[in-house]
């Protein structure tokens, strides 16, 4: 990587970008943030990767794209394969399509500032023209629809009846150290913990039903474990 600058594109929100910032900062590595507006996000990403998906980290002499081979990149030991894959194709993807079935139908939620908070000004722009358009597509996209919620919550509810039974007892989610199957857990979830070191999930603004489910949460072991390890191991204001 010597000489060029690491570049890591994300979507600001986005707790699997978050899931590889941490990683990236944990493990000491230079790179300068990137965030790109939802919708143009897509060109940059094909341009980049394969598919339209952040987080992509461009080393200077490699482009890799997910925040799972990110983390493996990093070598940040401690990792768990079984437990990463449950969150990074269910607790992670339920996670994002609760929240988005109650901010995309919200007007007053600022989803749409949030996701355009640091966006370079001119793509920030056409963020803000293709908005209506690039809403339907994650709604369709994630099938984020309003009337799925109530159902949807209850699948939160059963994820984190797992997860509480997970950190039971346990600091760690493997061995006696800090490693990447706790960064994956708790970025995962942190959208719902919202720790201090996630300001922009503090900015959002949620229907009523959907911060007091939020805050009943909050007292779960999981969400407790979740806010335990960002205060101990999240050192970036990032
Ligand atoms: N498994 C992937 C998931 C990445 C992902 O779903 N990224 C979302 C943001 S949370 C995204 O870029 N969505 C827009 C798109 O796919 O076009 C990873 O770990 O990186």
């Amino acid at each position: 990587m010597a000489g060029r600058e690491a570049r890591l594109f994300v979507l600001a929100p986005s707790h699997f970008c978050e899931r590889a910032r941490w990683a990236l900062d944990h493990a000491g590595v230079i790179y300068r943030e990137v965030r790109c507006a939802p919708g143009p996000h897509a060109l940059i990403a094909i341009r980049l990767g394969t598919g339209t998906a952040l987080p992509i980290l461009n080393t200077g002499t490699q482009v890799i794209q997910g925040s799972d081979r990110i983390l493996t990149w990093t070598g940040i030991s401690g990792g768990d394969p079984d437990l990463e894959g449950r969150f990074e194709r269910w607790v992670g993807p339920l996670v994002r399509r609760y929240l988005y079935s109650a901010l995309l139908h919200h007007p007053s939620s600022k989803v749409r500032e949030i996701l355009l908070d640091g966006v370079p000004r001119p793509q920030a722009l056409m963020g803000r023209l293709l908005w209506p358009l690039t809403r339907q597509r994650m709604i369709r996209g994630m099938e984020a629809w309003a009337d799925a919620r109530p159902g949807l919550e209850r699948q939160v509810e059963a994820a984190l009846d797992w997860f509480d039974a997970q950190v039971a007892g346990r600091h760690y989610l493997v061995g006696g150290g800090f490693g990447r199957a706790d960064i994956t857990a708790a970025s995962l979830l942190a959208p719902l913990a919202r720790p201090a070191a996630c300001p922009l999930y503090r900015h959002l603004s949620l229907p009523f039903a959907v911060e007091d489910a939020l805050r009943g949460w909050r007292k779960r072991r999981s969400l407790f474990w979740v806010e335990r390890i960002y205060a101990e191991h999240r050192h970036s204001d990032k």
